[in-house]
């Protein structure tokens, strides 16, 4: 845990690959919650930018452009603009979207190269890669595809598989092939640089150690297995044309580029200078990244959190090294899991997605931003269901805060002239200022004397990270609201007891005015929308800007009477019926059934090419066997006696189970699924004459049966009764 003192946040979001639109997964798991945060420090009145951009080179782009058959300047373009579109639609409030193709990028990165080049940092390596002889080139990272050795799947990319989440190295894959050509390629040797990460293993557990406490505990562990492996040179060049060149200190350095983590991360001190210049102060980047009270926040997915915490920690170190410039390392990492959709896993590549511009073009932009914020993927992996979406916008958002918000407008408006009652706040009920106080407690302002505390106030929720619960708080306060309203029945009493109306539709367009500092994070546009009715007309974000309108407004009741509304009022939200869902719905089930097809073909054709088996699926039916057959099988109960994760493979577990007299080692991908401690003392079913393999090194002998359910979750076969273990299954 840090207790270090800072006077100004740099937020970064994640680049995403310009390969494609920015889709549901982006904006929940990076965009959405950098916004709400860096939208609630600026209410705070803190110096705070958001910085961003996309990340325009490494091979998802090159492919994307062999595909299409333009270039990658073409892919780049077109998407880099579509993505910036689309966040603008959803009121992210960026303050650059940058490239990593432009010249100040481009600087940077050599800068930073030849800088740990000078001081002999690098490490230079002849390696074997693969090669396509046909394309006549090298192979990176993901030009090549295969089988997981983890898993199965048949896939996998030459970095990662997508299905177990293991980390691969292309020449680990069984039956390589190029994705240019389909060929199998051959293994050639090549030169190339390498980050020494194994050298700053020590900071960087100290750095990892220092933050126990301050960071969610997914990003330690992440960053945890990685150190307890021991960390090794990272190759930081490729043989490509698409990137960054590595500058010319040698001929070895002809016909390389960095590679594309090597340049990306630094995308973020990129995009700071851009924004520098365009705001004409160009050395105002230095002011952000160079001084220690500067607090730095990356936003990011969990599938990018060994880049953040190690590999770019590692390389400001390195550049830190001798150097009169210090840069500053992040302070926070808050990582996301990741959304599903409607139960399943989200998959680009399978084309199950949701694109952010899609979905704006049919549903406003703060029904999403409510939708996703309250299901943020903060600690476990969340949901996104259409059916959801619907009931959350009608009951919460147009029932409670718009409901509420109208009516006491349109009450002022017609019973009140459209002005703020004239009320001595001496006078209020207790009802009026039970209310006030309810609403301080949660914000997290100290002056009031709450009888029900909430386990941390909103305001702690934010500055821990904790956006769901913050979200979850700012909403009950809108039920409060609702309430108070319906109880003191204003309707009535403006005839039985006026002065009592008065105080009601008094602290009630109070309320309203605290509501929309409270909503501005979440719905900005419904938050100024409710300022506009409450006849506050400038420009919002200018005024907060400004200081002028402030998180803590929320203590003191900001409307006085006499003040005039602008006597205008309008629906919040509008309710989605049925019929405006039914078309997504029908597009979930065509995206679920083009998958299966895919899937199936793909089976087909692995069979067909007699490959080794398959990631098998539910959708694909398998061939009668006969009896003898099956009898080949041994399965027997096992009983799980130790069981623990294996280092850089989120998915998979190394299990010791015990049949009958003997124990063997078993890996099986199912580390998403189970933790090490509930497996162990479970009786499991297992194939027993699996023949052995290897999987990241170690031997498994044997499989484990489980069954996924319809909510993507896999359950263990787990027989029954005593003295069963060991037995075989008849
Ligand atoms: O995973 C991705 O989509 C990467 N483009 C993220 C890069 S984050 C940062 F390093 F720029
Ligand atoms: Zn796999």
């Amino acid at each position: 845990m840090t207790d270090k003192k800072f006077n100004r946040t740099l937020v970064t979001t994640a680049l995403p690959y310009a390969n494609g639109p920015i889709h549901l997964g982006h904006f929940a798991g990076t965009f959405l919650p950098a916004d709400i945060y860096v939208r609630y420090k600026r209410l705070r009145g803190e110096d705070i930018i958001h910085i961003g951009g996309s990340d325009e080179h490494g091979v998802p782009i090159t492919i994307r452009a062999e595909k299409e058959g333009i270039t990658p300047q073409q892919v780049v373009d077109r998407f880099h603009n579509l993505q910036k579109d689309a966040l603008a639609k959803a009121n992210i409030s960026i303050d650059n979207f940058s490239r990593t193709s432009l010249p100040v990028h481009h600087a940077t990165a050599q800068e930073f190269f030849l800088d740990m080049e000078q001081k002999g940092i690098f490490v230079k390596k002849t390696e074997k890669q693969f090669y396509d002889e046909d394309a006549k080139m090298f192979l990176s990272d993901r030009y090549v595809t295969g089988t997981c050795p983890v898993c199965g799947n048949t896939d996998a990319n030459g970095d990662q598989c997508e299905n177990c989440g293991t980390y691969l190295s292309a020449t680990e894959l069984i039956n390589p092939k190029s994705k240019i050509t389909s060929k199998t390629p051959v293994l050639r040797e090549t030169l190339h640089w390498y980050f020494p990460l194994g050298k700053y293993q020590k900071q960087l557990e100290a750095f990892i150690n220092q933050h126990e406490g301050d960071w969610r505990q997914n990003v330690i562990n992440y960053s945890r297995t990685w150190l307890n492996s021991g960390l090794t040179d990272r190759a930081i060049t490729r043989d490509l044309s698409w990137g960054v060149n590595v500058p010319l200190t040698s001929d070895d350095a002809k016909g390389k580029v960095l590679y594309v983590w090597f340049d990306a991360v630094l995308g973020y001190i990129s995009s700071t200078k851009e924004w520098a210049v365009k705001h004409g102060k160009p050395d105002t980047w230095k002011k952000y990244w160079l001084q220690p009270d500067t607090r730095l926040i990356h936003f990011i997915g969990k599938d990018n959190v060994v880049f953040h915490t190690l590999m770019f920690p590692a390389m400001l170190m390195a550049k830190n090294e001798g150097s009169a410039e210090q840069y500053i390392l992040p302070d926070n990492v808050p990582a996301s899991e990741f959304m599903n959709i409607e139960g399943k896993k989200f998959s680009k590549s399978r084309g199950y997605a949701i694109y952010l511009s899609d979905f704006l073009e049919k549903f406003p932009a703060d029904t999403l931003r409510y939708m996703i914020a309250m299901n943020y993927p903060e600690n476990r992996d969340t949901d996104f269901s259409w059916k959801e979406f619907q009931s959350r916008t009608n009951s919460e958002l147009a029932d409670t805060l718009g409901n509420f918000v109208k009516r006491v407008i349109d009450f002022t408006n017609a019973r009140m002239g459209g002005v703020v009652p004239e009320v001595a706040e001496n006078q209020l009920s207790e009802n009026d200022t039970h209310l006030k106080s309810q609403i301080l407690t949660r914000v997290g302002a100290t002056d009031t004397e709450a009888q029900v505390k909430p386990a941390f106030t909103i305001t702690e929720y934010y500055e821990q990270f904790s956006i769901r619960s913050a979200v979850f708080e700012t909403m009950q306060i809108a039920g409060l609201a609702n309430k108070y309203f319906n109880d003191e029945t204003p309707w009535k009493s403006i005839k039985e007891n006026p002065e009592k109306c008065k105080r009601t539709i008094f602290v009630s367009l109070n309320v309203c005015y605290s509501l929309a500092i409270i909503f501005y994070p979440i719905l900005p546009d419904t938050s100024k929308k409710i300022f506009r009715m409450l006849g506050i007309e400038d420009d919002i974000d200018e005024k907060i800007k400004q200081g002028a309108i402030k998180w803590d407004d929320v203590k003191t009741f900001q409307l006085r009477g006499g003040h005039k509304l602008s006597g205008t009022s309008e629906i919040l939200f509008k309710k989605i019926e049925d019929a405006d869902i039914e078309p997504e719905l029908k597009k979930i089930d065509q995206m679920i059934s083009d998958a299966q097809t895919a899937e199936q073909a793909k089976t087909e054709q692995v069979k067909s090419e007699a490959a080794p088996p398959a990631h098998e699926t539910a959708a694909v039916a398998k061939p009668v066997i006969t009896i003898e057959d099956f009898e080949k099988i041994d399965l027997r109960v096992g009983t799980v006696t130790a069981c623990e994760k294996v280092p850089k493979a989120d998915k998979l577990l190394k299990l010791q189970v015990r049949i009958g007299a003997n124990e063997r080692q078993i890996l099986s991908g199912i580390a998403m699924h189970f933790t090490p401690e509930e497996m162990v003392g479970k009786n499991i079913l297992v194939v027993a004459n699996l023949a052995p393999r290897k999987m990241r090194g170690l031997d498994s002998n044997g499989m484990l049966l489980a069954v996924e359910g319809s909510d993507g979750k896999l359950n263990l076969v787990q027989p029954q009764g005593d003295g069963i273990n060991g037995n075989a299954v008849k």
